[in-house]
């Protein structure tokens, strides 16, 4: 009998360490999986980083009193990320790096200009409301947006 309680004792202890094992090796998994979350949360932080440098420059800049908006084009960076004009509003960029760059939109009714040569301008007027999102096209990171209402 005693010798069946010590088998059943040692039964239940080499269950009990390799129970005790697999527990140890799941917090692993687990930190495994959250390595890998981790790496889908960098993908959020950078898919949310138009945010942040959104509201780096203040969120939208509120340029609704204006008509006439002037931006500079300069460090490889557009002046204001993102601004809020009323429709009718003429934006003008001008080029103050000596690489080449321009204004480019996707967004339908949006500004698509030619390349600018330092100190060259362009400008567009937003007669349609909306969000229109541009780049540069040499140096897709230059991002801006023009809110439009
Ligand atoms: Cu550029």
């Amino acid at each position: 009998m005693n010798k069946k309680l010590l088998g059943i004792i040692i039964a239940i202890v080499a269950v009990g360490a390799i129970a005790g094992i697999v527990v140890a090796n799941q917090p692993e998994k687990d930190n495994a999986a959250t390595h890998s979350g981790s790496g889908s949360d960098m993908e959020k932080m950078q898919a949310g980083e138009t945010k942040p440098s959104a509201n780096s420059s203040g969120g939208a800049q509120d340029l609704t009193m204006q008509t006439e908006v002037t931006m500079d084009i300069s460090d490889f960076a557009f002046e204001n990320k993102t601004i809020k004009v009323k429709k009718g509003t003429k934006v003008t960029w001008t080029n103050r790096d000596s690489a080449r760059h321009n204004v480019f939109s996707k967004d339908a009714g949006g500004p698509q200009g030619e390349l600018l040569g330092q100190g060259e301008s362009f400008n567009f007027t937003f007669d349609t409301a909306g969000t229109f999102n541009y780049t540069c096209e040499p140096h897709p990171y230059m991002k801006g947006v023009v809110e439009v209402i």
